[in-house]
């Protein structure tokens, strides 16, 4: 009769150990690297919150948005459009048809610039429409930073500190309730 601890489970099947924490997955949009560098910063912050993230640039979540756990996108407008890394995921979220994005729980941060008076912030509230169209759920409202007169990377950590990672506990749980995410990590035993 073969029996196999939770705990050897999990680490012979890879997947998320107790001792790391949860998951975050952090998609960025950037052409020069202001919404990268805060997609970095949101992530070298997880673990301190018991997370552990992953960061992408937004084209790899095309067709790959993670369903369950909280994902964050980060991203900039250019004349309207998406950034160069961003344009896949923009294009497949303005062309899908159905609520394909049932179970997805998203927050989106956008930097933009005042001075395009026409296109501010077009892409960050064109992805945050759009998914919550499309089934996906949000952990918090869209929260936007203006290079015209704003410190944006103060703003970011305000959002983060204030809005985001308070959400995302509330929402997914913290390191602090260990208990209460052992559910949440699928456990499978082996039957004799
Ligand atoms: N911001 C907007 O909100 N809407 C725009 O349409 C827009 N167009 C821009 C066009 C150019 C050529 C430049 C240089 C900036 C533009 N911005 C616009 C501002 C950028 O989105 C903002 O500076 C952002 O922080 C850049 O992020 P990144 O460094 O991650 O690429």
């Amino acid at each position: 009769e073969k029996t196999s601890s939770p705990a050897a489970e999990l680490q012979s099947n890879g997947t998320a150990a107790i001792s790391t924490g949860r998951k975050i997955a952090i998609f960025y949009g950037s052409n020069s690297g202001t919404c990268e560098f805060m997609a970095q910063k949101l992530a070298s912050g997880a673990s301190a919150h018991g997370y552990v993230a992953s960061v992408d640039i937004l084209d790899a979540a095309k067709e790959q948005l993670p369903r369950d756990i909280p994902v964050v996108l980060i991203t900039a407008s250019y004349e309207g459009q998406p950034t160069q890394n961003a344009s896949h995921f923009v294009n497949w979220v303005e062309n899908m048809k159905s609520e394909e994005l049932g179970g997805v729980k998203y927050a989106v941060w956008g930097c933009g610039h005042g001075d395009w008076v026409n296109t501010y912030q077009k892409i960050p509230i064109l992805i945050d429409k759009n998914l919550q169209k499309l089934g996906g759920t949000r952990i918090v409202p869209l929260g936007t930073t203006d290079a015209k007169d704003r410190d944006m990377f103060s703003d970011f950590e305000t959002w983060e500190d204030q809005k985001l990672w308070p959400a995302i506990k509330q929402q997914f749980g913290s390191s602090e309730s260990a208990e209460a995410s052992l559910p949440a990590l699928e456990l499978s035993f082996s039957s004799p």
